[in-house]
């Protein structure tokens, strides 16, 4: 007993004391100590939620990711005793990053905690479980249509009444979002200003090694990069699509609608590529065909995506992985279907959450997953702090980047394809890629630009939806295909939205592939154009690839990035480098006609 109160009045007098580096040593080795077996926890929970959704999983997960927050709130303000003293870098850094790896902090009132991660949950849960019953379908028969099959009828439909039901139906899924919305933007603002951020958006923009004021900069920056370059194709396909549904439906020189892209969001067009193809430069191949015609199953899609990466030198996944991944949607439960990669031990337990259609947009998701699978076990020697990307936007980049490297000619290598089309259908191949990865661009940027303003009031809950459609009108061109009010809540029909995730990495990511593509084509040692380069079965390039992401978060991003490319900046000219061919061509097209809107 008397031990005890000894023990106390020690630790009392050293915490009341001045701080010590020593003592910020100690802190954050518990801090990470702590943290570990919380996180797991979280993990685990937060899989049984997305894969199996009722309300005991979102109870049981919502309490497990409070258990976590809260620990790091705490330890992010005990952290400020330490603000004052000069820490070995490694220290410094941790510190700063505990305050930082949020993206939601929950107030200090236990009922508010409580009810921001309960509310998260189930905002989630609404979007997973959301269907469209169109009149007279019967949900018990099984004829509500679900988020998969949306996604094919938008990919694949070209009657624009059928695709305006689909688009209808499921942006009505998001109205029961709305109020939950409204209380959460409250309650993360609360939780982030305890923490010493003006707001939640604040606090997102705070996480890339600079001030966050620079960092809005630095998109402005790189969005006049590539914005000619959009301009040029949102012309090109305006046309196109004015010619398949005429003048009634496409304007032509406003907006796009947004429903006759082939997309839900708008956000990728390479559906909608037969409707635009190039009469000479057709490639002749449809990778999503030969994939059906060939019967390949979930698997191997899978196995096809981990080769590239062990082609590389990379590991192959381990046995868990295969036995503990979801690959297709259950039949039975309710399940978030949007493509994830987990890290559930933060060492070997990696797996992958999709209900994969066979198809080449999956082909190319699961590259994207797997990336976000071999970055976490190339960080997991470092520091439990340090086990993450560089910045966000390198995270989302690195699958990318494998798939950039999914040119013909690797196909033919995969035995996936015969023949590679010659050079003169590349024009064909690239606009395919652009209406990928050119039209993603101002997508990747308008949601946070829209979360943020919402966060910082700028955007109140009355003006929600008017302000979401300004924005995507502004930056995207296109606009709704029906007129919409405050009633709908269009945001909350994009997965991220409801799930508290934050989107400028995909926008980031969007540049930064193009970099790493272009550094790692020419430590291939390919000097072709680089939509011709594949680095598959480069080990050299794997290695040097592999050296910027074991770094995981230990150093500031311009570094891990400088590791690989020698840059130090984001850059765009890498995708305007990749496209400069098209660029010139989407000129010719447009010629006499309107651009922008
Ligand atoms: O959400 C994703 C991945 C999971 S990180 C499937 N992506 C964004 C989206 O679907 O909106 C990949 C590209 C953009
Ligand atoms: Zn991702």
């Amino acid at each position: 007993m008397k031990r005890t109160l000894i023990l106390i009045a020690v630790a009392t007098l050293s915490a009341a004391g001045p701080p010590t580096v020593r003592e910020a040593q100690k802190f954050i080795e518990d801090a990470e100590a702590r943290l570990l077996p919380l996180s797991v926890e979280g993990q685990r929970a937060d899989w049984v939620k997305s894969t199996y959704i009722t309300d005991d999983t979102e109870a049981l997960a919502a309490k497990s990711d409070e258990r976590l927050i809260n620990a790091t709130v705490d330890l992010a303000k005990k952290s400020t005793r330490f603000d004052s003293l000069k820490l070995p870098d490694d220290v410094a850094r941790k510190i700063k990053l505990l305050k930082l790896s949020l993206t939601l902090a929950t107030p200090a009132d236990p009922k508010e905690s409580e009810e921001l991660t309960r509310i998260a949950a189930s905002m989630e849960g609404t979007y997973g479980k959301g269907k469209y019953c169109p009149p007279g379908a019967s949900a018990g028969k099984n004829e509500c249509l679900d988020l998969e099959d949306l996604t094919r009828l938008m990919a694949n439909n070209r009657n624009p009444g059928e695709l305006l039901d689909a688009w209808r139906g499921w942006h009505a899924i998001a109205r029961p979002i709305r109020p939950e919305f409204v209380r959460y933007v409250a309650l993360a603002n609360k939780g982030a200003r305890e923490l010493g951020f003006a707001d939640d958006g604040a606090m997102w923009r705070a996480k890339y090694d600079m001030p966050p004021d620079d960092f809005a900069k630095e998109l402005d920056r790189l969005w006049e990069q590539v914005r000619p370059l959009y301009l040029s194709l949102h012309a090109y396909i305006r046309t196109k699509l004015r010619e398949q549904y005429g003048p009634g439906v496409v304007p032509a020189d406003g907006p796009i609608p947004a429903h006759l892209l082939g997309n839900m969001w708008a956000q990728t067009w390479d559906n909608i590529y037969p409707l635009a193809a190039p009469k000479d430069a057709d490639p002749g191949f449809d990778l999503s065909e030969i994939l059906k015609s060939r019967k390949t199953d979930y698997k191997q899609m899978v196995h096809y995506g981990e080769h590239f990466f062990t082609s590389l030198g990379f590991a192959p996944l381990p046995e868990t992985f295969w036995e503990r991944s979801q690959f297709v949607k259950p039949r039975d439960r309710e399940v978030v279907c949007h493509a994830s990669a987990w890290d559930i031990d933060f060492a070997e337990d990696v797996r992958l959450k999709m209900c994969i259609d066979i198809t080449a947009e999956d082909f190319l998701t699961i590259h994207h997953e797997l990336g976000h699978n071999f970055y976490q076990r190339a960080y997991d020697k470092q520091p439990f702090l340090f086990r993450d990307s560089a910045n966000d936007g390198f995270h989302e980049a690195v699958g990318d980047t494998m798939a950039l490297s999914v040119t013909p000619a690797y196909l033919v290598k995969i035995g996936l394809l015969d023949k590679a089309p010659d050079a003169s259908k590349d024009i064909g191949l690239l606009l395919r890629k652009a209406l990928e990865k050119v039209a993603f661009l101002p997508f990747g940027l308008v949601i946070d630009q829209w979360r943020w303003k919402v966060f910082s009031g700028e955007i109140p809950p009355e003006r929600y939806n008017q302000a979401w459609w300004e924005l995507r009108r502004k930056y995207q061109g296109v606009a709704p295909p029906v007129e919409r009010g405050e009633a709908d809540f269009d945001p909350g029909a994009k997965y991220h939205v409801a799930s508290n995730t934050p989107y400028m990495r995909y926008f980031l990511a969007d540049i930064l592939q193009f970099q790493f593509h272009r550094a790692l084509a020419r430590i291939a040692g390919c000097h072709e154009p680089l939509h011709r380069c594949s680095i598959y079965g480069n080990k050299e390039a794997g290695r040097r690839f592999n050296e910027m992401l074991e770094m995981g978060l230990s150093r500031p991003w311009p570094e891990a990035l400088a590791k690989l490319t020698g840059e130090s900046k984001m850059d765009a000219t890498a995708i305007r480098d990749y496209y400069a061919p098209l660029q010139a061509w989407l000129d010719q097209q447009n010629k006499g006609k309107p651009v922008g809107w």
